[in-house]
């Protein structure tokens, strides 16, 4: 069985062929041998999740996911959210970026945050799908773990004390926003894949 997926980030790639298991293998867009085109102009992570879902259905006419996710911080208003990627421009480095979070949120008291995972679905027929999933947290203090990507190394996940960039890969997906919205996505399609 062959997934696709409306994605050029390896680590969602990875992440979801984890979650996925063997018996399912997963395609993204490093798997064709054609560009595709997305402008990620919406202003809601399902609005994105639903342009990167659309443009690789135009291309292949076969069921899709994709995946739109990102930090929302309370005390930057909920930045970087739907910005997460280019936030800082695209090609900061994450050390950079996550140090800049840190810097900014510097003797505040609310260092709550969160991450946001939005599958989109388009089915043989065309219908669209929407899955939410989340994860709670903190922002740490300072950058710990050498695992997961992007801004895992800041994300303090209680439970665990410490940042899902600092647990196997298996651990934070039982536990993140986007092994959530997976869980949600398969609770309605899992015998219809
Ligand atoms: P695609 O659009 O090609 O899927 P992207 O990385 O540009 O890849 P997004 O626009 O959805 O995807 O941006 C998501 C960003 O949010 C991602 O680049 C990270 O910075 C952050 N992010 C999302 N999930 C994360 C996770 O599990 N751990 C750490 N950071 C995450």
């Amino acid at each position: 069985k062959t997934i696709w997926i409306a994605t050029s980030n390896p680590h969602k790639v990875e992440e979801f062929q984890t979650m996925l298991g063997s018996q399912v293998q997963v395609k993204s867009m490093k798997d064709l041998d054609q560009e595709v085109h997305i402008v990620e102009n919406g202003k809601t992570f399902e609005e994105n999740a639903l342009i990167k879902a659309r443009a690789l259905y135009q291309v292949i006419h076969q069921p899709v996911l994709s995946d739109d996710s990102g930090l929302e911080v309370d005390a930057l208003n909920k930045q970087p959210g739907v910005h997460s990627a280019r936030w800082m421009g695209k090609d900061t480095s994450y050390t950079i970026k996550n140090q800049a979070i840190i810097d900014a949120l510097k003797g505040k008291k609310d260092r709550s945050a969160r991450f946001i995972c939005v599958i989109a679905f388009i089915d043989e027929q065309g219908k669209e799908y929407t899955y939410r999933g989340t994860i709670e947290g903190q922002i740490n203090d300072e950058i710990v773990g050498k695992n997961g990507f992007g801004y895992d190394p800041i994300f303090y996940y209680p439970p665990f004390h410490t940042t899902t960039a600092n647990v196997s890969e298996e651990l934070k997906n039982s536990v993140s926003h986007r092994g959530n919205a997976l869980k949600a996505f398969m609770a309605d399609w899992k015998d219809r894949l």
